[in-house]
């Protein structure tokens, strides 16, 4: 069998068994103890784990499972208490052959525990008593195992089984020995939700921490995880989808549902209880199976023509929300983070058990089924619409513009470092800015009402809208990824709005628009604001315009004689051509504001937050700034 060995080498070099000595080290040791309870509960000894954050710094781990042995074991001549918390596996997690001596299916078991601990001390309830032994400064024991009492009563007869580690790490080893509340919450509620059944309490004991005890029971198992993560979502049917299956050497377990998003990364998957966030081979074989599965039910039904393409496996994943969990053997762990699943035998399965049950969930589930695939082919159509729009925003690049939109009063010069695009709201003003402009250095695009609000918009409506469409063209460089600042027709792109809070609105979507889609022309300063005047007066024969009231104000301190009126200039419509040449468009006299990436980041946010999904954030941002205009009004 293997090699045992003592506890040394671990405190040696404690990175090769607990990854760090970091808080992930530090917390490794409580998952490791846990792990122990739960891999009893998955043998079916036990349905009941408590985890204590003690006062004074110590963690508690108690089950109600069959309790470690503590008879003799005649080849090592020690308990089984000894065996397990002072000898150490063969391997382990982080650099062996994965071999675990007890049950459980991964971890490098709890000797490893006592070896990183100042003190530890284990409890056994079994045979009706209580065995105890207590290991000081990592694993050294203070005497035998021995009975200290009678284990407590359960119901009418019986007596307690189970097993209670509790241990404090050492100081001497990790960074920091301060527990961590919510990693373990969301630990214990994930070990929950892929153990049916399992309760698992919480309780932190330690002064100026939130003391109420926390339960996680789930008797939906992975089922009740998929409306967990749904809970904030819009789902697109109300059943949650499952199916289990296995061999010999390992099992699955996948629950499912589709939500009315546009996200393809909601498959969470996990192998022995541990979070691939790598994904791997199950997630492989899962992936595959879905999408044959469901193109099969779909030209099977006539959803799908002969004619048509199949489905991709993206289109049909688009609103997914999946739990893929198995449970095997010797889990090989591989990647950048060790968080990818390696054995290939559990994705023939998963594409086995997937490929054979979902088809039967489609068949009985049609109402869902059908709504899973109508979904999938408007992904695919959507798709499709995107990299047409894509294509034809490619293909208009050239100075002299050919191909423009006829919205577009293009200017003639072919030099582009003196080109300017005006952005104007509005067919009226877009006028006025014709007749102010010079044609050979400056464009006009009128843009009409309020663009399309990029923030809700999936890409390819935004790009079907036609105020967008002619936007990109005029500006030639693409979009997205495929945005190339080389490309563009303009040096400057200036937007020239209303000075009211319809025109800050627009200026906030185009800014936003920019920032999302064509950053590099926002980072290396060719975005601007107009910014024209509210009030004009005159000094003299001379006219003076004054950008808002705080320049009003400031030329009244300045001239306290002047007897003038002051004209309030309304919209830009109402403004004449020569008024708007001078004050917003002759680079002579005109102001202009270069546009920073911060300031575009934060009109982003505010939109993000006054027009993205999220209506809890929507309320508490309106609320909280309801009187703070400025954030809108940049
Ligand atoms: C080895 C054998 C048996 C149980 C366990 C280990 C065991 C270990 C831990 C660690 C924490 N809680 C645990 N519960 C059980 C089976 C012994 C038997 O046959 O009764």
């Amino acid at each position: 069998m293997q090699v045992l060995e003592g506890l040394e080498p671990v405190r040696k070099r404690p990175g090769m068994y607990i990854g760090s000595t970091g808080p992930s080290g530090l917390h490794h040791l409580v998952w490791e103890v846990v792990d122990n309870s739960v891999d009893e509960a998955m043998a079916g000894f036990c349905d009941r784990i408590d985890v204590t954050l003690l006062a004074d710094g110590g963690c508690r781990v108690v089950d109600n499972g069959r309790g470690i042995p503590t008879d003799i074991n005649p080849q090592y001549k020690l308990s089984g208490v000894e065996i397990a918390l002072t000898k150490l596996h063969g391997g382990g997690k982080f650099g062996g052959n994965g071999y675990k001596v007890s049950g459980g299916l991964h971890g490098v078991g709890v000797s490893v525990v006592n070896a990183l601990s100042k003190k530890l001390v284990v409890e056994v309830d079994r045979d009706g008593k209580r065995h105890a032994m207590t290991f000081v400064d990592g694993g050294k024991p203070t005497g035998k195992l021995k009975v200290v009492g009678d284990a407590p009563r359960v119901g009418r007869s019986g007596r307690r089984r189970g097993t209670t580690v509790t241990f404090w790490p050492d100081p001497e080893i990790f960074e920091t020995v301060e527990f961590s509340a919510r990693t373990i919450l969301e630990r214990l509620q994930m070990m929950a939700f892929l153990n049916k059944g399992l309760e698992i309490r919480f309780r932190d004991e330690r002064p100026g921490h939130d003391n109420e005890p926390v339960t996680f029971k789930y008797n939906g198992g992975i089922v009740d995880f998929v409306k967990h993560v749904n809970k904030t979502k819009e789902s697109l049917f109300s059943k949650v989808g499952y199916f289990a299956d296995s061999d010999a050497n390992s099992e699955v377990e996948i629950a499912f549902q589709w939500n009315t998003g546009y996200n393809t990364d909601g498959i969470h998957s996990f192998a022995n209880g541990i979070n691939t966030v790598e994904g791997g081979t199950h997630v492989e074989g899962f992936k595959a199976a879905l999408t044959s599965a469901v193109n099969k039910y779909a030209r099977a039904k006539g959803l799908l023509k002969e004619k048509d393409p199949n489905l991709t496996g993206e289109d049909i994943r688009e609103g997914i929300t999946a739990i893929v969990s198995v449970r095997l053997r010797e889990p090989q762990f591989e990647g950048q983070t060790k968080a990818k699943l390696g054995n290939t035998s559990i994705k023939t399965l998963v594409q086995r058990a997937t490929n054979e049950k979902l088809s039967d969930w489609l068949e009985e589930n049609p109402t869902e089924a059908n709504k899973i695939v109508r979904k999938s082919i408007a992904a695919a159509q959507a798709r499709d619409a995107a990299k047409k729009a894509r294509n034809l925003v490619r293909s208009k690049t050239l100075l002299d513009g050919a191909g423009m939109p006829d919205k577009l009063k293009d200017c003639s010069s072919k030099d582009r470092s003196e080109r300017e695009l005006f952005i104007v709201e509005g067919d009226s003003a877009g006028g006025s800015a014709v007749q102010a402009r010079n044609p050979a250095t400056q464009a006009i695009l009128p843009i009409r009402g309020k663009i399309l609000n990029v923030e809700r918009a999936r890409v390819d409506k935004m790009l079907k809208n036609a105020e967008v469409q002619t936007l990109i063209s005029a500006i030639g460089a693409g979009i997205g990824d495929d945005f190339d600042i080389e490309k563009r027709r303009y040096d400057k792109i200036c937007i020239l709005t209303d000075a009211d809070v319809d025109g800050a609105h627009i200026r906030t979507l185009l800014l936003t628009f920019f920032f999302r889609q064509m950053k590099p022309l926002v980072e290396q300063g060719h975005v601007y604001i107009c910014e024209p005047p509210l009030y004009s007066t005159e000094v003299g024969k001379e006219k003076v315009y004054l950008k808002d009231d705080a320049a009003k104000a400031r030329f009244l301190a300045e001239h306290p004689n002047h007897k003038k009126d002051f004209q309030r200039l309304k919209g830009l419509g109402e403004m004449d051509h020569e008024e708007l040449r001078i004050t917003t468009m002759d680079p002579a006299t005109r102001t202009l504001l270069q546009v920073t990436v911060e300031q575009a980041a934060l009109a982003d946010e505010v939109l993000a937050i006054l027009m993205g999904d999220d209506v809890e954030s929507r309320k508490h941002f309106i609320q909280t700034n309801a009187k703070d205009a400025r954030f809108v009004d940049i």
